[in-house]
């Protein structure tokens, strides 16, 4: 049977594909520990220094599979959804804000539910200009999960994301980019070349200091300033005894390429 991601590695960029066309990629508990699984192998990976997530066909991902047998009600007739949130959302939200090497979404087509929330967690979305955002939640009586109350309002402040979260509009990747939920819209054309280039950048830059810098940024939104100038005093002396930063610099003062190695 085909695998439901596909794994791809390219120099040090290792492409994970959602492998659920058919279904718009939908999410059930095999997909979820399938990725569990490649998201961990990739951390563990030391030829891994960027990790991009994208969807097999026209869509990225369209959330919850919602004909899942997970999804059928039990003797009482109510779905246990916590369950499914406690054993696969929630563990992937954390997964992918953990990671030890930047992530990067590949968003073609739409991303709905926790397809959404599961791109918009990467730490640089690109998307094509067809490619849409749906917080589909509100439609079935639901909230947004996979991190989606805590992401959109960082992300884009409490009308927008009140807006998106109540509606459940359709966002297209323009407006996306526009309102700060993603970082580049670009033709469905060039997508491929955006984000090829992009995450090669990122895998010859120095991938720890590239992750304590999404930890920081995370942590500091909820800090007073005083403690988040601990906070970078705090890691500018873990990563300035660092190998990185030595080479970094000799790399510039030599007018050369730097050859970063920390993980
Ligand atoms: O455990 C829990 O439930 C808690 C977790 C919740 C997290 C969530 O993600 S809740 C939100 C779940 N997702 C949705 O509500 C989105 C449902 N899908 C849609 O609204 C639409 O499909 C889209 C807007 C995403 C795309 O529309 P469109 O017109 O481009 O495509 P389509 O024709 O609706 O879908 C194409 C096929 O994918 C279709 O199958 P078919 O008829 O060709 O055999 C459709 O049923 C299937 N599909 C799309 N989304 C889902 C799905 N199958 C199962 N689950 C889906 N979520």
């Amino acid at each position: 049977t085909e695998p439901l991601v596909l794994v791809n590695q390219d120099g040090a960029v290792r492409t994970l594909t959602l492998n659920r066309p058919a279904a718009l990629n939908s999410f059930t508990a095999a997909l979820h520990r399938q990725l569990r699984e490649a998201l961990e192998a990739a951390a563990q990976d030391p030829g891994v220094r960027c990790v991009v997530l994208t969807g097999a066909g026209r869509g990225f991902c369209a959330g919850q599979d919602l004909h899942d047998p997970d999804m059928a009600p039990g003797p009482e007739g109510t779905v246990d959804i916590g369950a499914v949130i406690e054993a696969h959302y929630k563990p992937l939200a954390l997964l992918l804000r953990r990671m030890p090497v930047p992530v990067l979404a590949r968003v073609q087509g739409v991303a709905a539910g926790a397809g959404a929330n599961l791109a918009l967690g990467c730490d640089m979305v690109v998307a094509g200009r067809s490619a849409s955002f749906i917080q589909a939640f509100s439609k079935i009586g639901l909230i947004p999960d996979c991190g989606g109350t805590w992401l959109l309002p960082r992300l884009a402040g409490r009308a927008v994301a009140l807006g998106l979260a109540l509606t459940g509009e359709r966002l297209p990747a323009e407006e996306a980019e526009r309102l700060g939920l993603i970082w580049r819209c670009v033709d469905d054309a060039q997508l491929d070349e955006a984000v090829t280039a992009l995450a090669h950048r990122l895998a010859a830059m120095s991938t720890r200091a590239l992750a304590v810098t999404r930890q920081c940024l995370d942590q500091a939104v909820q800090l007073d300033m005083a403690a988040a100038l601990d906070q970078e005093a705090h890691w500018q002396r873990e990563l300035g005894r660092a190998h990185d930063f030595r080479e970094g610099v000799e790399a510039f003062t030599a007018k050369r390429a730097p050859v970063f190695r920390d993980r």
